[in-house]
């Protein structure tokens, strides 16, 4: 049996080149609370990205709960049922309820034109996903936000780079949340951050992060322990040398999965965006019915090959438990997500994939 391909592989920088890094930690015992390197990363992120304001913290899921506080958000939000369930959960873990608006089969992003039919009197907020590091259709989003007085959060955790009209995806919305999981494009083992435009929010965040405390006395708020440590914060740094390299590599491996596939009858890849510097997070595949394979047959067909593509993002969030008996959860007002989370397949992608076991994947799909 060959050794088995996983949708993804944590890019890690050569470790002789982060025992600097341990040893500084070490010597120090600063080991969190906003220490050197928490101090460092953030910086020198915040220029990598091109953005105004971040604050970094210990997860994107710790990330979104804390940005919808720090907004105050209240009531309902919008947002997309086609993602990783931490999206909806943020939601719930406020006691907001969350209301699910169709997706564009074309982005797999929410379909902007179907976001106003969903606004109530409780709705406060939208809060869309960048899915697969595509941009949402960020200038319409916001025309309705203004128009009815809503905040944006965008659940940026696939978008880590990416590019949009010349500047960072990231200043689009009130707020938007990274991840660096490690499965992500760019990784601390685990972390994330919260983009916001001003020092003041960032305050708030900082504050809220931190448990609420503004001072060794003085708690403004009941916060949480988002903490990124440091040494998270320490791979960061060492990351950031190192992306730029690892995006590249995607793109490659991208454009041979390109280059093969579109000739496939019945299997379908995302349009490249227009204006769009993409960071290449995911490689999602659409099995339509003229594929000799359902999607479920050609997931099981390279799971016996030990290839392990995986279905993001099914089943939906909406169907599940804790969801389902929402009105928006209904299948009637989410045809395209449901359609879309039936013929996804994610294909392995990540800067080590070699380019042998690349076309073992390819040629599992091609032979039919
Ligand atoms: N919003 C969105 C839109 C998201 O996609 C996510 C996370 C979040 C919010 C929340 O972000 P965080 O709170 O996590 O920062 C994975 C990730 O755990 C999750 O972070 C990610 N989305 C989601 C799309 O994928 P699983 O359950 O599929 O992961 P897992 O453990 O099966 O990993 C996939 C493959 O990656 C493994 O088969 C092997 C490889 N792998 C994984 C890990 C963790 C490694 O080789 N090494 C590793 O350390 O959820």
């Amino acid at each position: 049996m060959n050794e088995p391909i996983f949708v993804t592989q944590p890019f890690l920088p050569p470790l002789e080149e982060f025992i600097p890094y341990l040893r500084k930690i070490w010597d120090s015992k600063l080991l969190t609370n906003n220490g050197p390197f928490h101090r460092q990363f953030e910086d020198a992120l915040r220029a990598h990205l091109g953005v105004s304001q971040l604050a970094l913290f210990t997860n994107a899921t710790i990330g979104l709960v804390t940005a919808l506080q720090a907004l105050r958000i209240t009531g309902e939000v919008i947002t997309t049922p086609y993602s990783f369930v931490a999206t909806a959960h943020s939601l719930l873990w406020n006691n907001i309820q969350p209301v699910f608006v169709d997706i564009d089969d074309r982005t797999c992003n929410i379909d902007p034109a179907k976001i106003e039919a969903a606004i109530t009197p409780r709705t406060t907020a939208i809060m869309p996903v960048h899915c697969y590091g595509t941009p949402c259709d960020v200038e319409a989003i916001q025309q309705i936000a203004d128009t009815y007085g809503l905040k944006v959060i965008y659940d940026a955790a696939h978008a880590f780079g990416v590019r949009y009209k010349g500047e960072s995806l990231l200043r689009h919305g009130d707020l938007s949340v990274l991840s660096f999981h490690a499965t992500k494009v760019f990784n601390t083992f685990e972390g994330g951050a919260i983009v916001c435009p001003d020092a003041k929010t960032k305050q708030r965040i900082d504050y809220l992060k931190n448990f609420g405390f503004a001072d060794e006395v003085t708690v403004m708020a009941p916060g949480i322990n988002g903490k990124m440590n440091e040494f998270q914060a320490a791979l960061g740094l060492l990351q950031l040398e190192y992306v730029g390299h690892a995006i590249a590599r995607r793109k490659q491996i991208e454009a041979r999965y390109r280059k093969s596939l579109t000739s496939v009858e019945g299997i379908t890849l995302l349009e490249p965006t227009k204006d769009t510097d993409a960071n290449h997070a995911y490689l999602p595949i659409f099995v339509n019915p003229q594929f000799p394979l359902t999607r479920d047959e050609l997931y099981r067909r390279l799971r016996s090959a030990n290839v392990y593509a995986r279905r993001y993002f099914f089943p939906l969030i909406s169907d599940m438990p804790m969801y389902r008996g929402l009105a928006s959860a209904g299948a009637q007002n989410l045809p395209s997500a449901r359609k879309i989370s039936e013929q996804v397949l994610c294909l392995p992608i990540y800067p080590d994939l070699s380019e042998q076991d690349q076309s073992r994947v390819i040629d599992l799909i091609m032979v039919t």
